[in-house]
């Protein structure tokens, strides 16, 4: 059986089929399971995914209470997105410690490093060898290390490397957990490859000494595993999407009960309907209902997100890549821009300059660009032209935008209004004449931060109403994950509309790892109803290698290992690979340098798809 993350979801079976404002619909419909729950899956609000937060928490606390040498360091570690809000979530939490950094660290790894915070490269998630070398980097005699492993699929290699180290190390110094969205039973069960053991082999070492803990006091306990099931995404495997979104809601959940109950004086939760006396799982309730909230909240504005999907179409439909979305916002909104702008690439073979994120100088630290991200390997802007994210690198980008362009920019205070109506809005719109891109002007308010900004008619405002702002002060949770979802809604509903999906699955995604591979034959499988993994596979290596249909795949190519295929189609940069796969198994054409022509003629892979639709 496919793991959850996998599967396709039968509420957004219609995702290509529907305008804009049904795309928002159906997306709301689908973040909603992360509540709801899927299926009769555990979901986060059954006890025993509740119960199992709760004794991860109080067992981090009671480490951190009994420390005497060295430190807590809490490392969260993932492959894409798992690792990127790893980074994300971990930096937000830094910055409240103060003296407490003594004692208490929150760590992040990513999979490729720091040059995988803002632009997506996907082959990382395999590299075992590395991923014990970037764990190696942070352990210390001294300090308890506590292991987050986040891989929602249950799938990346990199993650269940670090998982057989720290299992293997049998030290009981250290809290080992999994963080991920399917059962333990629907693990990818495949053997990794370069390796000896598949992701499920691990989770079933890692379930079994859970198992036998819990029957000792809690507090001992050194392994969990945190799976809520959310469901399957609205997008088929996109795990950026709800996903990411209740992995943000976990780790934001669990630090903010970590801290507050550490010293409840230093770190009191801020979050409405709570009070002193709460237990932690009273606490837990309240948190997850405000992040509830506000998704409600978030999607009782689909009347003007809708409009943004169409603009963002516009510009991603335009020819050669002519039209742009450009995010830009202060502090950990501007981050949240760069974590859905780098997941285009992978997700719909979209162009690294379709979608761009920016963040506003942050005038108080006099720090711009990388200095705001606060990153390990800091100022990463001379690698190339992805890593130029300054409010100046914005600036130089004004000449040469046009109408064809989207930008979305958010606030969250009148301050970071004021900046922007000085530094940028002026250049914006004195942008010549009929040439001014479509600009949205997003302002998040709620009941403790009201303020209001002037209107201007070149100018789009989008006021989102919240009704909570943070869990524990100055970690900004529910802005993020409100424009979160505006974000995912408008990159793949704009690459909806712009012909990369059909159905609900992907249709141009990039062949960079081991996991979009088995994925990029699944969907030539199911869209072209083939009923058949071989043939599937066939018609991808076809397309991988342009051999025609009616010559034979030599053995020895056929027999490579995956990473082979990989490897060649980065190697050879081989565009549009399940494209050609997909046509190819229409029975339409014949030669993959055919089909090529045609994309070139029509990038719209949807209307070629639908006009070339299985003769079966
Ligand atoms: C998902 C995204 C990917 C994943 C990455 C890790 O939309 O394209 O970058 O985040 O593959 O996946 P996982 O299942 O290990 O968290």
């Amino acid at each position: 059986m496919s793991s959850i993350t996998e599967r396709t979801n039968e509420l957004s079976s219609e995702l290509d089929r529907v305008d804009s404002r049904g795309i928002c619909k159906l997306f709301r419909q689908c973040d909603a399971q992360i509540f709801t729950g899927y299926s009769d899956y555990e979901s986060i609000n059954d006890s025993s995914i509740q119960n199992e937060i709760i004794e991860f928490v109080e067992c981090v606390v009671d480490r951190l209470r009994k420390q005497t040498v060295g430190k807590v360091n809490i490392v969260a570690t993932g492959a894409g997105t798992s690792g990127r809000l790893a980074f994300f979530i971990a930096r937000s939490f830094n910055r409240i410690l103060g003296d407490d950094s003594e004692r208490i660290t929150f760590s992040y790894l990513i999979a490729g490093g720091d040059l995988c915070l803002t632009v997506g490269i996907e082959g990382a998630e395999d590299n075992i060898s590395q991923a014990i070398v970037d764990l190696e980097s942070q352990i210390n005699p001294d300090d308890t290390l506590v292991y987050i492993g986040i891989t929602c699929g249950f799938s990346a290699p990199y993650v269940a490397a670090q998982l057989d180290y720290l299992l293997n190390l049998n030290s009981d110094k250290h809290i080992i957990s999994l963080m991920g969205f399917n059962p333990v039973a629907l693990a990818r069960p495949l053997v990794i490859e370069k390796w000896t053991r598949s992701f499920k082999d691990i989770t079933n070492q890692l379930e079994s000494n859970r198992v036998t803990e819990q029957q000792k006091s809690k507090l001992l306990r050194r392994h969990f595993i945190l799976n809520p099931v959310f469901g399957p995404e609205p997008l088929t495997g996109s795990t950026r999407m709800k996903s990411g979104t209740g992995t943000k809601i976990l780790l934001e959940s669990m630090f903010s009960l970590i801290l507050s109950q550490y010293s409840a004086t230093k770190y009191p939760l801020t979050i409405k309907n709570t009070s002193h006396g709460d237990s932690v799982h009273e606490q837990l309730i309240s948190i997850l209902k405000a992040y509830e909230e506000t998704f409600r909240d978030t999607y009782l504005n689909i009347d003007s997100i809708a409009p943004m999907i169409d603009s963002v179409g516009n510009s991603l439909r335009a020819p050669n890549h002519s039209g742009h979305l450009y995010y830009l916002a202060a502090q950990s909104l501007g981050i949240v821009g760069f974590i859905d702008a780098s997941e285009t690439v992978p997700t719909y073979g979209a162009d690294s300059q379709d979608v761009n994120g920016f963040l506003l100088d942050d005038k108080s630290k006099q720090a711009s660009g990388w200095n705001v991200m606060a990153n390990r390997d800091g100022d990463l802007s001379n690698v190339s032209v992805e890593y130029k994210i300054s409010q100046k690198d914005f600036i130089d980008k004004i000449p040469s935008m046009s109408a064809k362009d989207t930008i979305v920019i958010s606030v969250a205070s009148l301050e970071e209004y004021n900046q922007l109506s000085t530094d940028i809005l002026p250049l914006l719109v004195s942008n010549s004449g009929n040439n001014v891109p479509t600009i949205y002007l997003i302002q998040f308010i709620n009941a403790k931060n009201q303020y209001s900004i002037p209107s201007h008619s070149a100018i789009k405002n989008i006021v989102i109403k919240l009704n909570h702002c943070d869990i524990i002060a100055n970690v900004n949770s529910f802005y993020e994950i409100s424009l979160k979802l505006i974000h995912n809604a408008l990159t793949t509903g704009g690459f909806v509309l712009a012909g990369k999906v059909y159905g609900n699955r992907m249709i141009d995604l990039g062949l960079t790892n081991n996991k979009l591979y088995y994925r990029s034959c699944g969907i030539i499988n199911s869209i072209m109803k083939l009923n058949n993994e071989e043939k599937a596979r066939h018609y991808l290596l076809r397309s991988i290698y342009s051999i025609d249909s009616d010559k034979e795949i030599p053995s020895e190519l056929d027999s490579l290992p995956v990473y082979k295929h990989i490897e060649y189609a980065e190697q050879n940069k081989i565009k549009n690979v399940v494209p050609v796969g997909l046509l190819l198994a229409s029975g339409k054409f014949q030669s993959p340098s055919n089909i090529r022509e045609e994309i070139q003629k029509q990038p719209i892979i949807r209307y070629l798809l639908d006009q070339n639709k299985p003769t079966i």
